[in-house]
């Protein structure tokens, strides 16, 4: 399951966000608080092509995909060198697959800013230098125990040549995820969970009087800075949507005239989420069970196979496959689906593409 993790100065909307993607009705406070113990909730993937077959297959169980979020106490200045809550904080962060990094675009003066005024462009800064401080802190600890050994053996004298060029990376105000790395140098990573290597969906948290970003505090600064444009920069409506949860469609309606919603908060999000991390979903649909899964784009049917079961992909013999579409235009039958010659068998280097309908044929 996908799990991100939201990261974000104090009284940034985090709680709000939070609330509107998953309607968990999480204490949202006024003031700065002080808990460590994050909130959690798995929320389904909303897909409405996963709902059709549902419909159309009425089985037992449906199983659509997952993904978990985490809403942390607010990351102050000082937690990547291990102040305040830093670090039990960025513990939580560094279980995520990717994070959801909340900026401060409202006026309130009920929930006073905690550096005194509105600036999203400094709220950026202050939370990716705090992510960095924690990745300069986990090379350094490394580098100083390899230091400290005599004769290294070929690997550690890779690994850190390769911390160092990481080091140097980050001092240059990088992130890691944009260190361009081979895949076994990645690999060699992995075990630091580096929080500057994850991909960051970035949530503008607006006013729901700033229709327009260019008027949102520091507006052309921030497009820039956050690259605003990329699949992986929102805006959200954060205490206005959380309103909308209580409210009728009709007055939904009314509340959103004008604002560029077209879809729920929760939708906008994890479909950005999905995009920002090249996941796509594969189907498996029977009288017993119709099931999203997630894949990674680029993965293929033995993949898939694994995803499903163990057993699956070790007894792996063929994939049979046809598209969502075709399915779904061919009068939802594989046998007319067979006939068009548009359901397939596949062997194991079929790469799966987002919205397959797959079967595996195994023998173990
Ligand atoms: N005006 C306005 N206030 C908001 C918005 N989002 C959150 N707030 C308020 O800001 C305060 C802090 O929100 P919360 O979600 O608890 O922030 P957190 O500390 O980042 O979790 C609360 O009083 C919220 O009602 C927003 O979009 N507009
Ligand atoms: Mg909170």
């Amino acid at each position: 399951m996908l799990h991100c993790g939201i990261v974000g100065l104090p009284l940034s909307g985090k709680s709000t966000i939070f609330n509107v993607i998953t309607g968990a009705g999480a204490e949202v406070k006024p003031y700065a608080g002080g808990r460590i113990d994050p909130n959690r909730a798995v929320v389904d993937v909303p897909d409405s092509r996963f709902d059709r077959l549902a419909q159309v297959h009425r089985p037992k169980k449906t199983t659509p995909a997952q993904v978990e979020f985490v809403d942390l106490a607010g990351l102050s200045r000082g937690a990547g060198k291990g102040e305040g809550l830093g670090n039990a904080f960025l513990s939580f962060v560094a279980d995520a697959d990717a994070l959801i990094h909340v900026i401060r675009c409202f006026n309130n003066p009920d929930a006073p800013h905690p550096e005194g005024s509105v600036d999203p462009v400094r709220d950026w800064d202050i939370i990716n230098m705090e992510l960095t401080y924690r990745d300069l802190a986990v090379i350094e600890n490394r580098l100083s125990k390899l230091a400290g050994k005599k004769n290294l053996p070929p690997e550690e004298k890779a690994e850190q040549a390769l911390l160092e060029r990481c080091k140097s990376w980050l001092f240059e105000e990088k992130f890691l995820k944009d260190l361009e790395l081979t895949d076994s140098e990645r690999r060699s990573l992995r075990g630091f969970t580096f929080l500057t290597e994850k991909p960051q969906i970035i949530v503008l948290n607006m006013d729901e009087s700033t229709v327009e970003l260019a008027s949102a505090p520091n507006g052309a600064a921030l497009e820039a800075r956050v690259g605003l444009g990329r699949d992986t920069a929102i805006t959200l409506y954060g205490r206005l949507e959380m309103d909308l949860l209580d409210v009728s469609d009709d007055e939904a309606a009314e509340f959103t005239q004008g604002l560029p919603i077209d879809r729920p908060g929760r939708e906008r999000l994890i479909s950005s989420a999905y995009a920002a991390l090249g996941l796509i979903s594969f189907f498996t649909c029977g009288p017993d069970e119709v099931r999203a899964w997630t894949l990674h784009d680029g993965e293929n049917a033995v993949d898939a196979a694994g995803a499903i079961h163990s057993d699956l992909a070790r007894g792996f013999i063929r994939a049979q496959v046809v598209s969502y579409s075709d399915y779904e235009k061919f009068g939802d039958s594989y046998a007319n689906c067979r006939d068009e010659g548009v359901l397939k068998l596949e062997g194991r280097d079929y790469r799966v593409k987002d919205g397959d309908i797959i079967e595996i044929r195994f023998n173990v």
